[in-house]
Order: C-alpha cells, then sequence, then structure tokens
C-alpha cells in the first residue's frame, strides 16, 4: 500500500536517499529542508510525488503550524522520518563552543520532538503510522568529542521508547534507527567545517551508503502491521562496538 511519508532533512545525505527510494517504491513523498534549491532540484529529479517543503525543524511555530498547512491530499502522513539532524565540532567538552552545543539541541532533540508532537496525533486519530527516529550508535557508545551530539542521540533512544510505551495498543509504530559510520554524505563537513578532516573520517573504511538507511526504512513500513521495531542498530562491517577507553599515564 502506497503510504505519504514526510522526511526532515531531506535535501542531502539519508534524507534524500529516503525521499528517492520511497519514491521509486511507488510512496509519496513531503521533502523537508531548510535549502529550497536542493529539494527543487529533487523535486526536477522525482517529480510530483514528491512535495518540497522548506522547513527548518527549530521553528517552533512553523512546525506546530505544519499539519494544517499541508496542501489538500498531503495532510494525512503515513511515515514520519524523523532525519534532519546534525553535529557541530568534536572538540572535548571545555573547549567545546556552546553555540554548537545549543545548535545541537535544537534541532535533534527540541526540533525532533516538536515536529513528532505535530505529526502524531493525526496517526492516533487515524489508528496507523510509523515514526522512524534516526538516532546513532553515538547515543550509546561514548567517544571524545562526542558529548553533546551523543546525549542528543541518547535522547532520541529514550524519547522513541517512551513514545512507543504511550502509543501501546495502537498501530502507530516507533522506531529508532541507529545507524554507525555512513559516508557520501554532508555529515562531517558540516561537523568539521573542513574538507581534509571530513575526508580523513572515512580514510581506509568502507562505510555504510545513505541507500542502506533507505533500505531499512522500507523493510520497517513494508512489515506487517502487528510487529513494530523498537530499535535497529546497523554497522558496516568496518565497524565494531568497542568498549571503553584506558588512559594511561
Ligand atoms: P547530512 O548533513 O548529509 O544531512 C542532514 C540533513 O538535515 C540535511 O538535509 C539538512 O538540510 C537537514 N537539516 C539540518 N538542520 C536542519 C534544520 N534545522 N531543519 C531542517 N532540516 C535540517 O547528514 P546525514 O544524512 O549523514 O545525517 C542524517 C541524520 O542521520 C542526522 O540526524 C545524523 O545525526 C544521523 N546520523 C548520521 C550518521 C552518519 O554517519 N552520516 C550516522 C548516524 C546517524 P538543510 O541544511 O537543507 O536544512
Ligand atoms: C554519527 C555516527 O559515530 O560519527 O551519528 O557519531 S558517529
Amino acid at each position: 500500500m502506497p503510504f505519504t511519508f514526510l522526511v526532515s532533512g531531506a535535501s542531502a545525505g539519508f534524507g534524500a536517499a529516503i525521499a528517492r527510494r520511497a519514491v521509486a517504491d511507488g510512496h509519496r513523498v513531503i521533502a523537508a529542508a531548510r535549502r529550497r534549491e536542493r529539494l527543487e532540484e529533487l523535486h526536477q529529479e522525482l517529480g510530483d510525488r514528491l512535495l518540497p517543503l522548506v522547513l527548518d525543524v527549530t521553528d517552533g511555530p512553523a512546525v506546530a503550524r505544519l499539519p494544517g498547512s499541508l496542501p489538500a491530499g498531503w495532510q494525512e502522513v503515513d511515515v514520519l522520518v524523523n532525519n534532519a539532524g546534525l553535529a557541530k565540532g568534536m572538540d572535548p567538552a571545555p573547549q567545546a563552543a556552546l553555540a554548537n552545543w545549543d545548535t545541537m539541541v535544537a534541532t535533534n532533540v527540541t526540533g525532533l520532538m516538536h515536529l513528532t508532537r505535530a505529526i502524531l496525533p493525526g496517526m492516533v486519530a487515524r489508528d496507523r503510522g510509523h515514526i522512524i527516529n534516526i538516532g546513532s550508535v553515538a547515543g550509546h557508545n561514548a567517544y571524545p568529542g562526542g558529548n553533546v551530539y551523543g546525549a542528543s542521540k541518547a535522547f532520541v533512544a529514550q524519547f522513541s521508547l517512551g513514545l512507543r510505551a504511550d502509543l501501546n495498543g495502537t498501530n502507530v509504530h516507533v522506531t529508532d534507527l541507529q545507524p554507525g559510520l555512513v559516508g557520501e554524505t554532508e555529515f562531517s563537513m558540516v561537523r568539521l567545517g573542513d574538507a581534509q578532516r571530513a575526508a580523513a573520517i572515512y580514510a581506509g573504511t568502507t562505510p555504510l551508503k545513505p541507500e542502506d538507511i533507505a533500505e531499512a526504512v522500507v523493510w520497517i513500513v513494508g512489515l506487517p502491521a502487528r510487529m513494530n521495531i523498537n530499535r535497529l542498530e546497523m554497522m558496516p562491517t568496518c565497524q565494531a562496538p568497542g568498549g571503553t577507553v584506558i588512559k594511561r599515564r
């Protein structure tokens, strides 16, 4: 059955890949992000089964107005992919810029929370829907410089479980999708602001691709309605859970 998706952060990376895959599979996609021109390009590429929507998830009033302001025929969102998110900086906590911390919390935590709150009542009223939150392995594996980014993804993990607790008995599904290292996105460039440092993150690795995340998303939404995937952790085979670090003097 074709669904109407709302994908936040659809102008690049995972979000664009999810939009492409969903449209290829016969679904319709409301593609939301801040960069209008990127969304227009995606619209040109994918046609009228994609609705470009300029939206900053940190703009609380705009997010709250969203359900009523969608065009006729696009108001019933079946699948919300809370993907818009970012890391800013990788400095240790004593040196980190507070502005970067605030941006991560505003986007990864508050933005995700507000968009969920805006879309969820409609799903509950229709007794169907999927919320797929893009978390991260950083939400449960601490690493130096991951401080607020990791904490924001820990919020996503616990919020996802809390939502399911509230929605227990309904056909509204909630999944926290937790990828590890994924290349071919703007993530590390946005985080580090330096092409060389960003490229070094992936040197000598074969990371996951945005298409792999899209594959997981369409698998989740295609499962029988009785099933809920609470969390799904994915890593490339060049990465594995690590454990703690010891500092030797
Ligand atoms: P990208 O930087 O490639 O894409 C991020 C997207 O989020 C862009 O489309 C950007 O669009 C959008 N975005 C950022 N801020 C806002 C905002 N305030 N309002 C609306 N849209 C916004 O990153 P990825 O695709 O790699 O990351 C997607 C998600 O996956 C993030 O939540 C990230 O934390 C998570 N993740 C990434 C991993 C990786 O290794 N790449 C691994 C695990 C999780 P625009 O600038 O146009 O608004
Ligand atoms: C992105 C993965 O390990 O760079 O969420 O934090 S990591």
